[in-house]
């Protein structure tokens, strides 16, 4: 029996004070599903003794069939607690790494979350990366403690034991919660600090003071999880029980005359009570006593326990008559004493009841969102809430007052586009009919029926049909015409099937932060690059049209509202409008939204700040149909898969391959299914798992690879191999012994010389961590190169940038580096990569540090759209580097000098000869133009043009030659210039690696270690679960070996360990892929084949076979061996 009618809900919608928006957040299988399961069969959605089973939120099949959910979904609960009735909009959401973006799109419409800890494997990776996300996002959590029954069952623990793991369990998650504390008020300090000291004045002293006590002073109490403070239960899920301290505090308070209030702060802790004396006291374990938590909470379920699992009927009758309970027969009765025991137990102490009024009690309503919340939302990248124009800081009220009112602007948030069958829209989906319909029904068949009776017996023909009643018969689904909801619906949702194979349909998983969304309510739509700045600036303020006949903002778009939906797990319901605070479905999106946007009924809001995803995609795979002829399905299919996952990335590469980036093998696999099954619906083929590389070179190796130190007599056969490396590099270019290359253009106007050079690990680390940071920096260099006046340069972005500069000094030191910091030019690839492109040249001074040099001159000019032929140069060189052509990361390259004196000299003839030419027009032209082959003959006509743009026009011209234009030349000599200053240095590829999180048990340790070896894993720390049998592992693995990896261990172990992979960094393989042996010791090693395996050069050349670059392999290797084996047979 479904007890919250969709009318109930309705009304509950709009009582703000009482909504409550909640995720279930866990690590993978602790049983989020289960407790959500618990939670819906109080509503009678589920039947009770279905719940734990049915796991009603993994609404797809591979969800059910593989135990993982995979998605996050909502459902609205209704729950009555103290003559108030709350509404619940519960989002169960997945723990598998891989889908962690998932979590992101919940959180962010939530105002709290349950984190759900299993109590026997505690706390683990990802326990801890969604408290991370909960808290970025600043929302409350409650924590719940699920399967305590594990540790009667499984582990057979004692009470005490039971409740000294507990309360570990406890301190680890409040020792995380501590960690992400201090950094924030750390963080908060130090933002202080520097704000006190850009503008001393403004600030005043104390507070300065205040925040220099910072974290003793910050009370922190209430950010704990404590059973005392109510914000803890304790649950099994499986079997349907659950309950915080508060329960038991009023029933003991009747029960031995102890105030309650007392009881709740003792019933947790190192008391015991004195039974005689009615005192509660500190306990003393020396002296055996338990605690209360033990004696009268945990016994008694023990007890029940033992009582169920030995099959004691006298004992389970005691206890069930003295908890008043009453027990259906048929459970009685079952063998199974699981049975049994959720029986007993869901009546004794219901979870939903534990979980769900502690939701509401201690979880915040839409109304408490915090200013700091709000604040964060508003601003996205560097910006502060301060700098936000004055028409979009007064939107911070109407996020705080969250008002239903109709002149409260309406926001609301998409966080992610999820596809549903068309069919399965409730507007397409006959409605079960009400009581009263169903009662008219009756009523008409009957009289039908008599009708017919009477027809009969009169024994006459059937008449003409009596005032339409033929018509009913003719049509048995057709009521009566007038006023049937049913019908209008349905008439008027024909001709959807019309529309072909467009079966999916996108619903926005959305939540309305402020006003009312109503059906066919106008908004707008923000895109995650609008600005409000820019919509005020371009449309005068007090401008009013329609929304649809505004003047053109980039990024804003226009939609309607077209349908409204509450979401109920499985099923949609229709809604005409939602009131604000409140989690919805939105219809109609598709065409404005790709993956989550803002959406707004005034354009000075600002789009919300993008979704903070943990997991890195990087499984790439590329996707082509079996028959060629249905490319463009798969295109199609594509397009939709991309909107409707929101961490799944559709490219098509330079190579023109269908590229799936995924975030891991998991994901990978839906990804893939639901293209062919949902949105191509046609067969594919999928290649091997692309396994990105990146190339770097290093300092020339001290030892050789029997690790004997290089020393004077071998030499001479390492200099003979740089010697042949050397003959690699064609003519006409010159390398030192140092490794500086120097080379000419074609024309031989120009002269480059470059040297790549390894940077310290650290200084690739700085630069990845700041890409966004170097590229806003990029951005605002070329808008001012535009000559736009940009955005003035936000403060906090200008200490940022000090900040990075202050790093890399620090990080570039000794001789080698000096001043490169200030003479850093570029960034590569992309203007923002992990490369550095350093100018030495005394000629032409530019750095990204003082953005361009912005001199009127002509010559100044010139010179500035040369670099930019060197930049490209070097974007292009970094971007693919010459082992397999995949992005370098690491190299510095320095261009020592860049003689340009011909090309000058060339210029200034070139005037000379323009000059005289102005004074002769006619007869040198035919001398001049051998360099260009005729091309540069340039315009000779015109005599009328004033003499200052001819010139120009004429050394423009000569910049032209017979090799194309000189831009372009410098650019191909400055990539060939790097890549051959890389192939001197010692080259190496960088592997990506996973961390991965195993927890095994003592017995499998052995074989997950034998899959970790196999795979060129490292294990970086081991470590005992106290109080289990349990290992936690912690290694890390390069990606490139990791297909199939989880597979393996799972069956290695019989599905005791299952490691969870996340993208953690790129890692030099330490083998050089071009290595020969060279030293006497090495060819005693290796022999003078070296035919072992060589890791990088087998990555290297598997990955040049997929671009189809030339592989250097020998197919046969010992021929005459074969030969002769063949003969003696
Ligand atoms: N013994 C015991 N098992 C439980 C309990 N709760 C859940 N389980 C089991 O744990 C397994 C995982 O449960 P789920 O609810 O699917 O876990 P989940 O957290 O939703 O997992 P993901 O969504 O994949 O992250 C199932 O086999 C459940 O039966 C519990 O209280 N006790
Ligand atoms: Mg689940």
């Amino acid at each position: 029996m479904v007890l919250s009618s969709r009318e109930k809900m309705i009304q509950l919608q709009k009582n703000t004070a009482n909504i409550r928006n909640i995720c279930v957040l866990a690590h993978v299988d602790h049983g989020k599903t289960t407790l959500a399961d618990c939670l819906i069969s109080s509503n009678g959605i589920i039947s009770s003794r279905l719940a734990g089973k049915l796991r009603y939120m993994d609404s797809r099949e591979d969800e059910q069939v593989r135990g993982i959910t995979m998605k996050s979904s909502a459902i609205s609960l209704r729950y009555a607690k103290g003559g108030e009735e709350y509404l619940i909009n519960l989002i169960d959401s997945p723990g598998h790494v891989d889908f962690s973006s998932e979590v992101s799109t919940a959180v962010r419409i939530c105002d709290g979350c349950i984190i759900v800890v299993d109590a026997v494997e505690g706390v683990c990776p990802q326990t801890q990366a969604v408290l991370r996300q909960a808290w970025l996002e600043n929302i409350r959590p409650v924590l719940v403690i699920n399967k305590l029954d594990r540790l009667i069952v499984e582990l057979k623990f004692t009470p005490q034991e039971a409740y000294s793991h507990l309360k570990n369990i406890l301190e680890q998650i409040n020792a995380l919660t501590g960690t992400l504390f201090t950094s924030k008020v750390l963080e908060e300090r130090a933002e202080r600090e520097t704000e006190s000291q850009v503008n001393p004045k403004s600030e005043q002293g104390e507070q300065v003071y205040d925040w220099s006590t910072g974290l003793e002073d910050s009370d922190d109490s209430h950010l704990y999880f404590s059973p005392d403070q109510g914000n803890v239960v304790f649950t099994s899920a499986v079997d349907g029980w659950g309950f915080g301290i508060e329960h038991f505090a009023k029933i003991y308070s009747q029960k031995i005359g102890i105030k309650q209030e007392v009881l709740l702060k003792t019933l947790w802790g190192d008391y015991y009570i004195n039974m005689k004396a009615k005192k509660i006291m500190k306990a003393d374990q020396a002296k055996g006593k338990k605690p209360l938590f033990v004696q009268l909470i945990l016994e008694n379920i023990w007890s029940l326990y033992d009582a169920v699992l030995k099959r004691d009927k006298e004992k389970i009758d005691k206890i069930v008559t003295s908890l008043g309970l009453k027990i259906g027969a048929r459970e009685a009765r079952h063998s199974d004493p699981k049975v049994q025991v959720n029986a007993i137990c869901s009546q004794w102490l219901p979870i939903s009841h534990a979980v769900l009024g502690m939701v509401c009690q201690k979880l915040p309503s839409p109304l408490d969102i915090t200013a700091e919340r709000v604040e964060k939302l508003m601003c996205t990248g560097s910006q502060t809430f301060d700098s936000l124009p004055p028409e979009t800081q007064a939107l911070k009220a109407a996020f705080m007052k969250c008002g239903s009112e109709d002149t409260a602007p309406v926001i609301i948030f998409v966080s992610k586009m999820f596809a549903v069958d068309a069919k399965a829209l409730p507007q397409n989906k006959p409605r079960p009919l009400t009581q009263e319909e169903i009662a008219q029904r009756r009523e008409r068949a009957r009289q039908r029926h008599a009708e017919k009776l009477a027809a009969a017996t009169q024994g006459q023909a059937p008449v003409g049909p009596p005032e339409g009643g033929g018509a009913l018969e003719t049509s048995p689904q057709g009521e009566e015409t007038k006023g049937d909801e049913h019908q209008v619906e349905s008439q008027t949702l024909k001709p959807l099937p019309e529309e072909g194979d467009n079966h999916e349909s996108f619903i926005a998983f959305a939540r309305v932060f402020s006003g009312v969304a109503r059906r066919g309510k106008k908004m707008f739509v923000l895109g995650p690059k609008y600005s409000p700045v820019e919509f005020l600036r371009r449309v005068p303020s007090g401008f009013s049209a329609p929304p649809d006949g505004l003047p053109p903002v980039p990024h804003l778009a226009c939609c309607r509202l077209e349908s409204l939906y509450l979401l109920m797990g499985r099923e949609l319901e229709e809604l005409e409008e939602v009131p604000p605070g409140n989690v919805l479905g939105i219809g109609g999106l598709q065409d404005f939204v790709l993956k989550s946007a803002t959406l707004c009924s005034s354009p000075s809001c600002p789009p919300f700040v993008p979704l903070n995803f943990e997991a890195t995609p990087i499984v790439r795979v590329a996707v082509e149909p079996k028959h060629p002829s249905e490319m463009a399905q798969l295109v199609r299919g594509m397009k939709l898969l991309n909107q409707a996952d929101p961490c799944v990335q559709v490219l098509i590469q330079e190579t023109g391959e269908h590229v799936l980036v995924t975030a891991g093998e998991v994901h990978l696999q839906r990804c893939l299914d639901d293209l062919k099954e949902r949105f191509a619906k046609i067969q594919i083929s999928v290649s091997e798992p692309i396994i990105p590389f990146r190339e770097t070179i290093t300092k020339p190796p001290k030892v050789d690879m029997v690790n004997e130190e290089i020393g004077r007599q071998q030499k001479v056969a390492v200099i003979h191999q740089t010697k042949e490396d050397q003959s690699k590099i064609p003519e006409g270019i010159q390398v030192d012994s140092d490794g500086l290359i120097t080379i000419t253009t074609p024309n031989k106007l120009a002269v480059l010389s470059v040297r790549a050079m390894p940077l310290p690990e650290e200084v690739t680390r700085i630069l990845e961590e700041n890409s966004d940071l170097i590229r806003s920096m990029e951005q605002l260099t070329s808008s001012l190169n535009d000559g736009r006046n940009a955005q003035m340069i936000h403060q906090k972005t200008q200490e940022k940038i000090c900040e990075l500069k202050g790093k890399l000094e620090q990080h570039l030191t000794g001789r080698k580096w000096r001043n490169v910091v200030d003479q850093i030019w570029s960034f590569g690839p992309r203007k923002c990569g992990p490369n550095i492109l350093v100018n030495k040249s005394e000629d032409f001074q530019n750095s990204v540090w003082t953005g361009p040099a912005v001199k009127a001159s002509k010559e100044a000019s010139r010179y500035r759209d040369l670099g930019n032929s060197i930049v490209s140069g070097f974007q292009l060189a970094t971007l693919s580097g010459p082992m397999c052509e995949e992005p370098l990361m690491g190299v510095c390259f320095v261009l020592e000098k860049w003689d340009l004196s011909k090309f000058e000299e060339q210029g200034a003839s070139d005037k000379h000869n323009q000059e005289q030419r102005d004074v002769a027009p006619e007869g040198q032209g035919e001398a001049e133009a051998c360099l260009g082959g005729g091309e540069n003959r340039g315009p000779q006509d015109g005599g009328s043009e004033p003499s200052e743009k001819k010139t120009s026009q004429k050394g423009e011209s000569s910049l032209m030659d017979c090799y194309g234009p000189f831009s372009g030349q410098l650019i191909a000599t400055m990539k060939e210039a790097c890549r051959y200053a890389l192939q001197v240095k010692p080259q190496r590829l960088m592997a990506a690696m996973y961390t991965c999180d195993i927890m095994a048990t003592g017995d499998v340790l052995g074989r997950v270690y034998a899959v970790l070896s196999k795979r060129e894993g490292r294990v970086l720390q081991e470590e005992m679960k106290e109080g289990t049998d349990m290992f936690i592992i912690k290694a890390v693995l390069p990606v490139a070996e990791s297909f199939g990896f989880a597979d393996e261990i799972r069956k290695r172990t019989s599905g005791l360990a299952s490691p969870q992979l996340v993208f953690s960094h790129w890692e030099v393989i330490p083998s050089d892929p071009f290595w020969v042996p060279t030293t006497e010791e090495e060819y005693l090693h290796f022999g003078e084949k070296a035919d072992s395996e060589n890791q990088a050069r087998k990555y290297m050349n598997a990955v040049r076979k997929r671009k189809g670059l030339y592989v250097e392999e020998k197919i046969v290797e010992h021929a005459e061996k074969q030969r002769t084996l063949s003969k003696n047979k």
